[in-house]
């Protein structure tokens, strides 16, 4: 049975991956970081077959002892702060975690795997949002990095580590450049949660409007479940590489805020549009979209659910649960 260890298991992706990999047939093991995290009842309660360690990407030693404890021949790596909004309030933070993170866990598997370095694959999590001001369109695995947070310049920092420790120790370690991705369990700070929770409770007449930014902004959506695929996908393959992962398809938040009133058949959703500065940005990404045909030609890889599906599956899901009360 392979065995497999996720960082950021508690993240919607790191719960699609465990779900995906046990799947699979795989013995899954995440790292559960603090003394009392209150996530840990999720994990447990979805996933029971998966075993939880101790240990946080700003502390080597602790990924050093979760790798000995699980011994994996595969370490995908999703633990970050991820959201861009927070990352230009709490830059050091987020350098710690998502950008050296990377280097410590690189640096903890190198370690562990001894005389192969290449004997345990490597999976990092990079992100579209280090194309940020865009110098091409579509953005492929070939084109300059522009990132414009302090999230996206320290996803450049581990994308280009990772490449490091493969071209300098062999390792099997492979970078995801993905576009953004998104599901029922996405969190709630990132704009299309908030806008299908904010729709489920206004259908339901629970509240009545919703407050956000720049609705001029286009982002590449996919399903999470989707993606998480792909991750795998790459890990498989006799050699390590790096994928864009996306659609292909743009779509401005103010569609995403259309679509998701029409869906539940509310017309002139402007009345219940409002905007506050504060969820603007000092410095935006304007435009993304991706260019996945490495994927689709090397792994095999395509999206399954489509914008309005993936709208559709969002809203309906906060819908049931604002009406059971969960
Ligand atoms: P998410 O829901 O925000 O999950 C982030 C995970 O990282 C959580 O499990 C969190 O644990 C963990 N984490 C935070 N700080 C940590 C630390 N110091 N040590 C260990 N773990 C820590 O993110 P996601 O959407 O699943 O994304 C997964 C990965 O893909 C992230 O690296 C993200 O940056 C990247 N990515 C995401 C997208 C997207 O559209 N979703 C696109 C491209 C790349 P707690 O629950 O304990 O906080
Ligand atoms: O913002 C605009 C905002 O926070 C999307 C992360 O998973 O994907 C994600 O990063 C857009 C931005 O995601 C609000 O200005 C308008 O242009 O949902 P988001 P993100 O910043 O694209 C990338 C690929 C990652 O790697 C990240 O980890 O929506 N927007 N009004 C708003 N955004 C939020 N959050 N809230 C608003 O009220």
């Amino acid at each position: 049975m392979p065995r497999a260890l996720i960082t950021g298991i508690t993240g919607q992706d790191g719960l699609y991956l465990a779900e995906f990999l046990l799947g699979q047939g795989y013995d899954v093991h995440g790292l559960l970081r603090g003394q009392n995290n209150p996530k840990r009842d999720l994990v447990e309660e979805l996933l029971p077959e998966v075993t939880l360690h101790n240990g946080d990407l700003t502390d080597m030693s602790s990924l050093i002892r979760a790798l000995r404890e699980c011994d994996p021949a595969e370490v995908y790596n999703l633990g970050a702060v991820s959201f861009v909004a927070y990352s230009w309030e709490n830059a050091a933070l987020t350098t710690d975690v998502t950008g050296k993170g990377v280097l410590n866990m690189l640096e903890a598997v190198r370690l562990h795997a001894g005389d192969d370095p290449s004997s345990v694959r490597f999976y990092q999590a990079s992100s579209s949002e280090m194309f940020g001001k865009v110098q091409e369109v579509p953005q492929r695995e070939t084109t300059l990095l522009w990132p414009r947070s302090p999230y996206g310049v320290a996803k450049v920092f581990g994308h280009y580590m990772t490449i490091n420790y493969r071209e300098s120790y062999g390792m099997h370690a492979s970078s995801g450049i993905l576009f953004n991705h998104e599901s029922p369990r996405r969190g709630q700070e990132f704009v299309t949660r908030k806008i299908s929770q904010a729709v489920a409770r206004i259908h339901l007449g629970l509240q009545d409007h919703v407050t956000l930014g720049n609705l001029d902004a286009e982002r590449d959506w996919g399903f999470a479940g989707d993606y998480v695929e792909a991750m795998w996908l790459m890990l498989q393959q006799d050699v390590a590489d790096d994928y864009v992962v996306a659609t292909g398809e743009t779509h401005s938040v103010r569609e995403f805020v259309q679509a998701a009133f029409a869906h539940v058949g509310i017309d002139g959703w402007e009345r219940h549009v409002r905007y506050d500065e504060r969820f603007m940005r000092p410095a935006e990404v304007d435009q993304l979209v991706g260019d996945a045909s490495k994927a689709h030609r090397q792994l095999g890889w395509k999206p399954k659910v489509g914008f309005a599906e993936l709208v559709a599956m969002m809203v309906d899901t906060d819908i049931d649960a604002f009406r059971t009360g969960w």
